[in-house]
């Protein structure tokens, strides 16, 4: 195809962005508050069938994909940028086998000329039935930007036999959450890339898990984190005033309500009381509070066992999994306490209360 042919190679290009930007576009990117530290380029000749690019120490994110020609006319070609974005995005080193382009046309279209954006990240890779360490310095915590337990290239972990290594375009979506739930606000942390972990998303393709995450002074952690991120597919964003964290939205009101009450406000809000299924998105709630009030103040949650006797629940009909009660509790004092609070007496004290009595709140939403 020529470069004069540009207009019918965009429409071309147009229609596959439609049908790949799931994938490729979308997924693959950083939260917005992230900015390049540097910049790259690569124009080679298109004799040179295998180029690299670079970003030394961080992560790069392809910019644009353009062949110059000999008449100085320019082809921008969307599925060419599509497929080196598919490949390189997030990676700090990227291989592009010139093969994987399709030119122009060799006889007009003779340089091939990418650009790319380096932020600062790290991007670990850990070849499927291994164990991922994510580890930063000390006073450091980890913020994971994305993740995928999958493939997306077939010269990453080359072990499997050739058959396993040619589905490119393995994705578990999943995995950014499972992730930022086991990782962020640690030191350092361990996650096993298994199937049994994250599931299959590929049956028999060799699989890797590649994380993208940053060390950030642990003391930063006391200023909420993105509000922005991106998830399976999308950009998803958290109304103003709400504070992202593991795929969910969270807001505190100091306002003192009946738990009852407190659950109808977060509706209102199209959401629920808060509910937690780990320690750090414990954690995460104790500090949203503290951000919002300048100190641990109790406050209500979703749990509760209104309707039956010691089967607790959370109002968003999430799975209720949570046991580190404070000792003693869940004790149903005087025979009627039926709802979940946190902070009592400003402590990391999680117990039941009765629901008469009035706190403050957490309510979460989806982004
Ligand atoms: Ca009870
Ligand atoms: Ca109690």
């Amino acid at each position: 195809m020529l470069c004069s042919g540009l207009s019918s190679t965009l429409l071309l290009g147009a229609a596959y962005f439609l049908l790949t930007s799931g994938f490729s576009r979308a997924q693959l990117s950083l939260p917005s508050n992230v900015t390049a530290i540097s910049t790259g380029r690569v124009i080679t000749f298109n004799v040179i069938s295998v180029l690299q690019l670079s970003c030394g120490s961080g992560v790069m994110i392809v910019q644009s994909v353009l062949y110059r020609c000999a008449d100085k006319e320019i082809c921008s070609r969307l599925h060419d940028l599509d497929v080196i974005k598919k490949s390189c995005d997030l990676k700090e080193v990227c291989e592009i086998n010139t093969n994987m382009v399709r030119t122009c046309d060799p006889s007009v279209c003779t340089y091939l000329d990418i650009t790319f954006n380096c932020f600062p990240a790290i991007h670990s890779v850990t070849c499927e039935g291994s164990q991922a360490k994510l580890q930063c310095g000390e006073g450091q915590v980890i913020v994971v930007y994305w993740a995928n337990y999958g493939r997306r290239d077939n010269t990453t972990c080359p072990d499997g036999n050739t058959a396993q290594l040619q589905n490119v375009t393995c994705l578990s979506p999943g995995s950014p959450e499972y992730v930022t739930n086991r990782c962020n606000w640690q030191n350092s942390c361990t996650v096993e890339a298994k199937s049994s972990v994250f599931g299959d998303p590929c049956v028999g393709t060799y699989k890797y898990l590649e994380v993208v995450y940053d060390c950030q002074e642990s003391e930063a952690t006391s200023s909420p984190p993105p509000t922005t991120v991106t998830e399976a597919g999308s950009s998803k964003t958290c109304p103003p005033g709400w504070t992202w964290f593991g795929g969910r939205c969270f807001i505190f009101n100091s306002s003192m309500k009946i738990w009852t009450d407190a659950e109808s406000s977060c509706e209102t809000l199209g959401g629920h009381l808060a509910s937690f299924h780990n320690t750090a998105e414990y954690t995460f709630i104790r500090k949203l509070i503290y951000t919002a009030a300048g100190s641990y103040t109790a406050a209500w949650v979703g749990g509760n066992d209104r309707e039956t006797e010691t089967v607790w629940m959370w109002s968003d009909g999430s799975k209720f999994n949570f046991r580190n009660w404070a000792r003693g509790q869940p004790d149903n004092y005087g025979g009627g306490e039926d709802c979940m609070m946190i902070n009592f007496r400003g402590q990391d004290h999680v117990s039941d209360a009765g629901c008469q009595r009035t706190y403050s709140f957490v309510c979460v939403r989806d982004p």
